[in-house]
C-alpha cells in the first residue's frame, strides 16, 4: 500500500504497512483499484459527451460515489468497495462499446476483470511510479481536492441538487493526472480550478441545505442527556438526519449528533423535532470512549469513522459512503427511501446515554445571520471594538499538537471574533470565550463544507467595509487540516483570492519542496509556529 492523503500520514513515507487511520494494506490498494477504474470509467464519459452524447448524470453518480468511498476514515470495508470496483468496470466496459475506435485508448481504460484474485492482484501493483516529485505532489493535490469535492457533491446529490458542469469537470480533471506529459504551470492551473469547482460545489450543497431544511437559526445545543433510549448519528449526511428523525418519531427513541453532525442542530426543519435532544461528545477521534458511553445504536453517514472496540461494535451502522467491515450496512433498496427501523428497534432495548457534560453550545452563524449583522459588525470594526476576524475552520484530529488550537482561541485579543466551521472547532468550542460588541466570540457556521458560509461572509463584508481586495480585511486565516475535505476547503479559498493562510498542525507530507514554494510565493500559505510566536506574527501590538 502507499497512502499519504491525510495529515496523519507517516511522515515523508506515506503509510505503507497499514494505515495510522487503522486502514489495512488489502482496503487501500483496493481503494486505489477503485479510482484507477473510476478514471477509465471519467475517461469514457469524456470521450462520449466529446462525441455529442447527453449522458444520464447516474452515470457521474458513481464517480462521486467512488471518491467518497476512498477518503480519509469514510470506508474500511474491502469487499463492499471491490464490489464498487467491479460495478464501475462493468459499467465502463458497456459504455465503452459505444466509442467505434478503441485503437488509441490508454491501457488503464482497457483494463478490465472480473475474477477477484486478478483485480486483487492488479490492485498491489499500482504504485510505480517515477514521476518528477513535483509533478506527484501536484496531482495528489489535485486528485485529494476532487475527493473532497465529490463528497460535497455527494450530499448534495442525495437532496436533489445536481450541476452537470461540476461532474463533467471532476471526470476531466480525474483524467488529466493520468497524462505524462503535463508541465507543472499546467497542473498549478488545474489545482486552481479544482478550488473554483469546489466553491461552485459548496454553494450547491449549501443551496440543497437552505432549500430543504431552511437558513441555519443561532441556536444554543443542548449537550447534557434524557433519559429516554437514544440513537447517535455522526458523519455530514443531512439527509439520513432528516430520515432517522422522521422514523424514530413518536417511538420514544431520542436523536443526538456526533461530531460533524452537530450543525443539525440549527436547521429549523430538523431542530423542529421534539425528540432531537442535542448534541453528544465532541470531535470524531472521541468516539472510542463516547460512543461506549452512549450505550445506544450509532450511525455513521460518512467520515470519520474509528475503527470500532468490540465492546460497541455491534451498535455501529453504517451508510452512504461509510463502512466498516462487521458493522450492518444500511441502503435504500427498491427505490424506497432508507429504513432505519432495525437501528430503532436496537435503541429501544438500550440504556439511556450515560450523561458526560451538561450545559449547552451556541452556533448557527451561517452567513444569512451573519450577514444580517453585518452593519453591526462593520460598525463594531470601525470603531474599533472588534480588531480582528480569526478564520479557524477547518478539520480536528488526534494529534497532541492539535492543543495548539485550544491555546491559540485562549490566548486572542479580547477584540478578536473566531470563524469556524467544521469539526476544528472542537478544540475551543466547549469554553467560554465571552463576546465583543454584543456578537460571541466563536461563530461556529456549521459543518466543514460551511466554510463556504465564511467566504459569503468576507465577501459582504468588504462590500459593506468598501474595500478593493478581499485580503484587506481584519481576517487572520489559520485552519487546521486533516482530511481531503479540508484540501478542497483549503483550494476553494485560494481560488477566490485569498492570500497568507496559515495551515496547521503540518504541512501536508504530499506536497513537494517546489510546490510549496510556489504556495508560498503565490499565496503567502504557511504553516503554524508555537501559539506564542504566532500571536507575535499576528498580532504585533498585543
Ligand atoms: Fe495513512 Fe491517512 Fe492514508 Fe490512513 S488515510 S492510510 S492515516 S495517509
Ligand atoms: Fe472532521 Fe473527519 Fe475533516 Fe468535515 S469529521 S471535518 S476530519
Amino acid at each position: 500500500m502507499f497512502c499519504n492523503q491525510c495529515e496523519e500520514t507517516v511522515k515523508a513515507r506515506g503509510c505503507t504497512q497499514t494505515g495510522v487511520c487503522g486502514k489495512t494494506s488489502d482496503t487501500s490498494n483496493i481503494q486505489d483499484l477503485l479510482i484507477y477504474s473510476t478514471k477509465s470509467l471519467a475517461y469514457v464519459l469524456n470521450a462520449l459527451k466529446a462525441k455529442g452524447e447527453k449522458l444520464d448524470l447516474s452515470n457521474y453518480r458513481i464517480i462521486t460515489n467512488n471518491l467518497f468511498l476512498s477518503i480519509t476514515n469514510a470506508n474500511f470495508d474491502s469487499k463492499f468497495i471491490l464490489e464498487e470496483v467491479k460495478k464501475t468496470i462493468n459499467l465502463k466496459d458497456k459504455l465503452l462499446k459505444k466509442l467505434e475506435n478503441k485503437d488509441f485508448l490508454p491501457p488503464y481504460v482497457l483494463y478490465s476483470e472480473e475474477s477477484e484474485e486478478k483485480l486483487i492482484e492488479k490492485s498491489n501493483n499500482l504504485h510505480s511510479s517515477n514521476e518528477d516529485k513535483d509533478i506527484k505532489s501536484l496531482k495528489d493535490l489535485i486528485l485529494f481536492g476532487l475527493k473532497g469535492m465529490a463528497a460535497y457533491l455527494h450530499h448534495a446529490e442525495v437532496l436533489k441538487f445536481e450541476d452537470r458542469e461540476i461532474y463533467e469537470f471532476l471526470a476531466i480533471a480525474l483524467c488529466e493526472i493520468m497524462k505524462t506529459d503535463l508541465s507543472k504551470e499546467y497542473l498549478t492551473n488545474l489545482v486552481l480550478k479544482t478550488g473554483t469547482f469546489g466553491v461552485r460545489t459548496m454553494a450547491l450543497l449549501d443551496e440543497a441545505n437552505i432549500s430543504n431544511y431552511g437558513d441555519p437559526e443561532i441556536t444554543r445545543v443542548n449537550v447534557g442527556t434524557r433519559n429516554n433510549p437514544a440513537i447517535l448519528i455522526s458523519g455530514h449526511d443531512l439527509k439520513d438526519m432528516e430520515l432517522l428523525l422522521e422514523q424514530t418519531e413518536n417511538t420514544g427513541v431520542d436523536v443526538y449528533t456526533h461530531s460533524e453532525m452537530l450543525p443539525a442542530n440549527y436547521y429549523p426543519k430538523l431542530k423542529k423535532y421534539e425528540h432531537f435532544v442535542g448534541n453528544y461528545g465532541g470531535s470524531w477521534h472521541n468516539q472510542k470512549d463516547e460512543f461506549e458511553l452512549f450505550n445506544g445504536p450509532i450511525l455513521m453517514t460518512s467520515n470519520c469513522i474509528v475503527p470500532p472496540k468490540e465492546s460497541y461494535k455491534d451498535r455501529i451502522f453504517t451508510t452512504g459512503p461509510a463502512g466498516f467491515p462487521g458493522c450492518k450496512h444500511i441502503e435504500a433498496k427498491d427505490g424506497k427511501v432508507k429504513d432505519f427501523s432495525e437501528i430503532i428497534e436496537m435503541a429501544k432495548n438500550t440504556k439511556p446515554p450515560t450523561e458526560i457534560e451538561r450545559g449547552y453550545i451556541t452556533g448557527g452563524f451561517a452567513h444569512t445571520s451573519v450577514v444580517a449583522l453585518s452593519d453591526k459588525i462593520a460598525e463594531a470594526v470601525k470603531n474599533g471594538d472588534i480588531k480582528k476576524f480569526v478564520v479557524m475552520a477547518g478539520c480536528d484530529g488526534r494529534k497532541n499538537s492539535r492543543n495548539y488550537y485550544t491555546e491559540f482561541a485562549e490566548k486572542l485579543p479580547q477584540d478578536t471574533i473566531i470563524l469556524t466551521a467544521g469539526c476544528a472547532k472542537y478544540r475551543y468550542n466547549k469554553i467560554n470565550l465571552g463576546s465583543v460588541a454584543g456578537i460571541p466570540r466563536v461563530l461556529d457556521a456549521g459543518q466543514c463544507n460551511d466554510s463556504y458560509s465564511l467566504a459569503v461572509i468576507a465577501l459582504k463584508l468588504q462590500e459593506v467595509m468598501g474595500l478593493d481586495d478581499i485580503n484587506d480585511l481584519p481576517i487572520i486565516y489559520n485552519i487546521a487540516w486533516y482530511e481531503q475535505k479540508a484540501v478542497i476547503v483549503l483550494l476553494a479559498l485560494l481560488s477566490i483570492g485569498i492570500k497568507n493562510i496559515h495551515l496547521g498542525p503540518s504541512l501536508p507530507e504530499f506536497l513537494s519542496d517546489g510546490v510549496l514554494n510556489v504556495l508560498v510565493d503565490n499565496f503567502g500559505i504557511k504553516g503554524i509556529a508555537t501559539v506564542e510566536e504566532d500571536l507575535d506574527y499576528f498580532f504585533p501590538d498585543r
